[in-house]
């Protein structure tokens, strides 16, 4: 409500009457601001709040982007990206550990654009603040090397001033202003206890109205002084936007190719799919892994999508998204504001977290990578970025399953890949070749309304040579295709994802009344028309079994039997774990064999 009601005074389209309808179905004003998504258009909504922690962590994406934009559009005579973040947090946000990984981040990568107001009113939900924390968060803050402030939050004079002089100072350090606060100030009966953090304090807030001389009886009041007061500071602000749409005009017609490239950006206007698998050549790939598959197409796709960038948790060179002569982001060492590869280190929360705030700022098209056993340390903002519907996202996730190998169980993932399938609106491709690879990469990049992640693995696999190129290609867009033809009638079906494509296929050319379904991505093949659907998988052929070296709960929704992994796996050579957990060739004839 401090949101939307802020958002309605400074002339957002945001009326008053969507503003009385908080929290209601379709309102503007749903509980937690969203993010323009296909169910909410909220004007002004600059990223998707609820999870504590997250918003300081999107601040940190914003100010990448920020810096980002200014190394590469900025010129000597023009100066069109100069604004700086604000995050407004409270102590839940600092408690929770995301906010940490990105304090520390934006601190060595010295994203001295970006301002953070603590609310620090020492009250959470449950309890009192020292119920449940008693370190010193400002020495904290100094500690990653931030610039630290201390003022009483209710003097708006200091307000004013402090916001001033750390906007004025470019000393590299991010600023933390910790403003204390008294909740519920003015709420005499709870003031300053954590029951006036919800509908504990509801009961008082007439008496409330009535110690600052707003009247009692009027819910939705706007006084003339605040109505004033509003319609002034836009007065002023419209003078500096006219001023900057004079500059940015300016330096659009100075720098056209910049200006292009920074439309199609902010636009996300990017080649086709078609376009893309056009201008990328066949791979020629023999027995590869898929990760070295996506290597080579990263590379392709970082020339065809020039807003694309590609972080990593400390594994760029074992997930192999490194983007070849794209330079690192950040200050020190080889880094420049303009590089395309961003180091979090080993900080998967906050990599997750800063890439939704990179994609919520609008520019940018932002991958991470790390091994897919780890994505679970940043699951949470993967379900944000789901129902953000942020297309801008997607994650590279290597060494996808127990074909690991020796790392044993804690590095081999088994539930993960189904466990990412279930989200809403994330498309988990799991690509059983290069060629296959290319597409997924393609569609990461192309897709307009969600996220993509990107499975790939440690091990090579056999490509499937027998199938031409672009039949490989389009079918993958498609989510699922026939790999393999049968050469009788039909009577059974093989469906398989990633590595264990390769087994199907040399099971599958034995059996002439076998088809081999390849099946990468589980959501893209259900949004494909029925006709599609009936045609690679027919309704008429129920003897259908699946394979994949992972859990097997989902695949029972295509198949009546599966090979799959319901266990954990276990310390070996990978080719030794797969072998002693079914994921052969021989295993799936003889399961084939077993079938009636
Ligand atoms: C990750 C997460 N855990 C729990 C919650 C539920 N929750 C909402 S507000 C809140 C207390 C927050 O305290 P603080 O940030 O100090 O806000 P204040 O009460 O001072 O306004 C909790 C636990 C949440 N929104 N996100
Ligand atoms: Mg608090």
């Amino acid at each position: 409500m401090f949101l939307y009601s802020w958002l309605h005074l400074a002339g957002f389209d945001l009326p008053l009457d969507e503003v009385k309808r908080f929290r209601q179905h379709h309102s503007m004003t749903p509980g937690h601001p969203e993010f323009p998504n296909s169910e909410h258009n909220t004007p002004g909504i600059e990223c998707t709040t609820g999870p504590l922690g997250a918003g300081v962590s999107n601040a940190v994406g914003f100010a990448v982007s920020e810096k980002m934009a200014e190394a590469l559009f900025n010129t000597k005579d023009h100066k069109i990206f100069d604004h700086h973040i604000y995050a407004l947090a409270g102590d839940g946000c600092f408690q929770e550990g995301v906010s940490a990984e990105a304090a520390a981040f934006a601190a060595h990568e010295k994203l001295d654009n970006l301002i953070v107001l603590y609310d620090s009113n020492e009250v959470t939900l449950d309890k009192m603040g020292e119920y449940t924390q008693s370190e010193d968060i400002l020495k904290r803050y100094e500690a990653y090397g931030w610039e630290v402030y201390e003022i009483d939050g209710h003097d708006l004079n200091a307000v004013e001033k402090t916001l001033a002089a750390a906007k004025a100072s470019d000393n590299g350090k991010p600023k933390f202003i910790k403003c204390n606060t008294i909740i519920g100030k003015g709420m005499v009966e709870t003031e300053g206890t954590n029951a006036a953090h919800g509908e504990a304090g509801v009961p008082y807030v007439d008496n409330a109205k009535k110690n600052i001389g707003l009247p009692v009886d009027e819910k939705w009041y706007v006084s003339k002084e605040t109505r004033y007061f509003f319609d002034q500071v836009q007065q002023k602000n419209k003078v500096k936007y006219d001023e900057w749409q004079k500059t940015f005009k300016a330096w659009s017609e100075a720098n056209p190719d910049l200006a292009k490239m920074l439309h199609n950006a902010v636009d996300d206007k990017v080649h086709s799919a078609e376009e893309m698998l056009n201008a990328i050549p066949p791979t020629g790939a023999k027995a590869e892994a898929t990760r070295v598959s996506g290597n080579k197409v990263i590379q392709h796709i970082a020339k065809l999508v020039p807003n694309y960038i590609s972080g990593s948790a400390d594994l760029h060179g074992s997930c192999r998204n490194y983007i070849e002569g794209g330079g690192n982001f950040g200050t020190g060492f080889d880094k420049k504001y303009s590089g395309r590869n961003l180091y979090f280190g080993i900080r998967e929360h906050a990599m997750g977290t800063i890439l939704n705030g990179i994609a919520y700022h609008g520019i940018f098209k932002a991958s991470g990578s790390t091994f897919a056993v780890f994505v679970d340390y940043l699951r949470p903002t993967l379900r944000v970025a789901a129902l953000a519907e942020l297309n801008r996202v997607s994650w590279i996730l290597t060494h996808d399953s127990i074909g690991v190998g020796e790392d044993g169980p804690t590095h081999q993932p088994v539930e993960t890949v189904s466990g990412l399938r279930v989200f809403p609106n994330i498309d988990v491709y799991r690509p059983g070749d290069a060629e296959e690879t290319v597409a997924a990469y393609v569609h990461s990049v192309t897709r307009k309304d969600g996220p993509t992640a990107l499975i790939l693995s440690r091990q090579n696999v056999d490509q499937n040579d027998a199938l031409p190129v672009t039949e490989r290609r389009h079918g993958t867009l498609k989510g699922a295709y026939i790999a393999k033809k049968e050469t009788a009638p039909l009577d059974l079906i093989i469906i398989a994802t990633g590595s264990e494509v390769q087994h199907a296929l040399k099971v599958g050319k034995d059996i002439p009344g076998a088809r081999v379904v390849s099946m990468p991505c589980m959501s893209v093949f259900e949004r494909q028309s029925d006709e599609y659907k009936e045609g690679v998988l027919p309704s008429t052929c129920t003897k259908r079994i699946a394979m994949e070296a992972g859990v097997s709960g989902l695949w029972y929704k295509y198949a009546s039997k599966v090979v799959g992994v319901d266990r954990f796996g276990f310390s070996a050579p990978g080719n030794i774990v797969m072998k002693e957990l079914g994921m052969t060739p021989e295993n799936l004839k003889a399961q084939i064999e077993m079938m009636n």
